[in-house]
């Protein structure tokens, strides 16, 4: 009787995940994201698509949201790395769905960013996704990557010639190293060709202010806003200077 059974079980442990409903589902993709499913990750990313969600919405309420959670016990010593990055990977394979449908053909070009995660830091996450959002609206974005020193984002403004240097970091042994990229560019005379915005989890406000950025961006949303206003007061500025 027992091993008629067994297959039964097996069945019963599948979930479909057409047949949630909305909350239902976000609720699953927690878990999905929580336990690193990354096919299940893109299904569930598809499904809500498909019900006419908004990619915004998704990336916020499904992914994120599912992220936070897993910080959380991350935190309190619950999950470890091996899981994290199987979490991760299972973020990125919803974010690939996401991104084409983030950034719209033709959004009018509005500035150029640089973009990384300074040295000794490896989280990329955040940063992948400002970079998406930048490029969803307008901004030409070069993207650098993770442990990015202080000659490397050197060398990329020279190549690139920005109009914005965006940082991430996410440890707070690696925040300070912001300011020894801030602190070389004014030691060069570079510091007033930039723009330079800054982001990631354990920063703030005074933060910014503290290591000479023009500003700290909390999240993706409000990278692109700053970038915008940033831009604006540039564009009037140099337009001053020219009457
Ligand atoms: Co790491 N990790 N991690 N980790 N990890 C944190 C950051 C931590 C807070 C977890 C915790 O303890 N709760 C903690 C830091 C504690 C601290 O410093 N105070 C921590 C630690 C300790 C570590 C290790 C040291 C663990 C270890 O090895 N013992 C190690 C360090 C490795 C290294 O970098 N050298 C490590 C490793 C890892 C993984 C590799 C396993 C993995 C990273 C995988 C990857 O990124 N590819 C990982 C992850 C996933 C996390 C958490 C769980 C999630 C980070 C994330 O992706 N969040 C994180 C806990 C947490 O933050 N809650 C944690 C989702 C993302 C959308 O948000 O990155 O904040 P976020 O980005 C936001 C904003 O901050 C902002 O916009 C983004 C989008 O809205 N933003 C910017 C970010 N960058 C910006 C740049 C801008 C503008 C805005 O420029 C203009």
């Amino acid at each position: 009787m027992a091993d008629e059974n067994m297959g039964e079980n097996t069945q019963e442990d599948e979930i479909d995940l057409s047949a949630l409903g909305d909350d239902d589902l976000v609720a699953q993709m927690h878990d999905d994201l929580y336990d690193g499913l990354a096919d299940e990750i893109a299904e569930g990313t598809e499904i809500l698509l498909e019900r006419g969600w908004g990619a915004q919405r998704t990336l916020n309420e499904a992914l994120v949201e599912g992220m936070r959670i897993v910080g959380i016990d991350f935190r309190d010593g619950i999950l470890f790395v091996p899981e994290v990055l199987m979490s991760a990977n299972a973020m990125k394979a919803g974010m690939a769905i996401l991104q084409p449908l983030l950034i719209a053909s033709n959004t009018p070009r509005m500035g150029k960013i640089v973009v990384g995660t300074v040295k000794g830091d490896i989280h990329d996450i955040g940063k992948n996704l400002v970079a998406m959002m930048m490029e969803g609206a307008g901004f030409e974005v070069v993207d650098l990557g993770i442990n990015q020193s202080v000659e490397d984002f050197l060398a990329a403004l020279e190549k690139h010639q920005p109009d914005i240097l965006g940082m991430s970091a996410l440890l707070t042994t690696t925040m300070p190293y912001m300011k020894v990229v801030i602190d070389t560019l004014a030691e060069k005379g570079l510091r007033n060709d930039y723009i330079v915005l800054v982001g990631g989890a354990p920063l703030n406000e005074e933060f910014s202010i503290a290591i000479g950025a023009d500003a700290y961006c909390r999240d993706a949303a409000s990278a692109v806003e700053t970038a915008v206003e940033q831009m604006s007061h540039r564009r009037g500025a140099l337009a001053a200077l020219g009457d």
